[in-house]
């Protein structure tokens, strides 16, 4: 493990992934391209987030008011933004966003790789200078490099996806993503405009004493969920809950804890989407040493059947996801 602390300059998210793909002889590094890609994309969020406030001021935009884009939201830029530099970056063939019904073309139908993402997630809090981020999920093209991507190649389960991560734009922005060998975490130096290593090997803590999860729906949620809160109560567990899933997810994934999205009345496949927000989850999760589950089966195993899919999902410290599943079961 690297001493982040003896090495004053620090590692750039540009040089570990470097440094990674030397480790796979093999490589071609177009997987490594993609993720500075993303990165890159994560840039220039981060700066739309961050003069969010002033969106409604004219000028503020300087030269941007004759592209009109500034009257758009938030989420819908962020779309915009990661759209052109994954095109930009061409090692993207086709792109599923949370903010799109279909697949969006790169036009670069040689790319190996497509990515599933939401651009910004947390829309409740986006207007209101609370933490969002942006998650994605990477596979590996099945069809023929040189033709247009298909479904297929977005439904292969998420034991497939080859890369998954998130930017949390929060006190600070951090990106936090896995290739299936750890999870590493990153955070931006603004005055540098770089992503620097700042948690090399993430692990989430067994058990933790935090529950996350929408207290409003107590009456919707299934007889099992509402004992298995209450355990949590009588025990003075903490509940923290804000409302940005990515928000939510790391707290819990570096101080331990639950993240709990269950089927409601209104909701009875949960909220959270399959591809672009519990696939990714899921993966970073298990990489960390803990657990994701939908109730009936992991996360990542649970079979595509389209895009926009829902499910409900239990995620966080490997104990306290067992536990919650073992009451669910025993209603069964
Ligand atoms: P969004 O994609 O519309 O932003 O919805 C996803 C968000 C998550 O970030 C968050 O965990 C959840 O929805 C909150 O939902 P609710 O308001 O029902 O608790
Ligand atoms: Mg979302």
């Amino acid at each position: 493990q690297e001493n982040v602390l003896a090495n004053p300059v620090g590692t750039t998210l540009d040089r570990y992934i470097m440094r990674k793909q030397s480790e796979f002889p093999f490589a071609t590094g177009e997987l490594s391209q993609l993720l500075r890609d993303i990165a890159l994309a994560g840039k220039i969020i981060n700066r739309e987030v961050n003069r969010a406030g002033l969106i409604d001021i004219a000028g503020a935009f300087g030269n941007q008011n004759i592209q009109g884009e500034q009257q758009q939201k938030l989420d819908v830029v962020a779309n915009i933004r990661f759209i052109r530099a994954l095109k930009n970056g061409g090692q993207a063939c086709a792109i599923l966003s949370e903010e799109e019904d279909d697949i969006i073309y790169t036009g670069n139908d040689q790319g190996k790789y497509v990515v599933a993402m939401d651009p910004l997630d947390g829309s409740s809090n986006i207007d209101v200078n609370v933490s969002i981020g942006t998650i994605f999920s990477i596979y590996r093209r099945v069809t023929p490099v040189g033709t247009q991507a298909t479904r297929e190649d977005f439904l292969q389960g998420g034991r497939k996806q080859v890369a998954a991560g998130y930017v949390l734009y929060g006190s600070s922005t951090m990106l936090v993503y896995t290739t299936g060998h750890g999870v590493a975490g990153f955070t931006y130096e603004n005055s540098l405009g770089e992503f620097f290593l700042s948690h090399p090997e993430i692990r989430i803590p067994q058990d933790g004493a935090t529950f996350s999860c929408n207290e409003g729906y107590w009456y919707q949620y299934p007889e099992s969920i509402r004992a298995y809160l209450t355990t949590c109560k009588q025990r003075g567990y903490s509940g923290r809950y804000i409302g940005s899933l990515v928000a939510d997810f790391h707290r819990n994934l570096f101080k331990g804890g639950i993240y709990l999205y269950p089927p409601t009345e209104k909701t009875p496949e949960g909220k959270l989407r399959l591809l672009y927000e519990c696939y990714p989850l899921a993966l970073l999760i298990e990489q960390a040493g803990g657990q994701a589950q939908s109730g009936h089966e992991a996360i990542l195993d649970i079979e595509p059947v389209y895009f926009h899919q829902r499910c409900p999902i239990y995620v966080g410290s490997t104990d306290m996801v067992k536990e919650v599943l073992s009451l669910a079961n025993a209603a069964h």
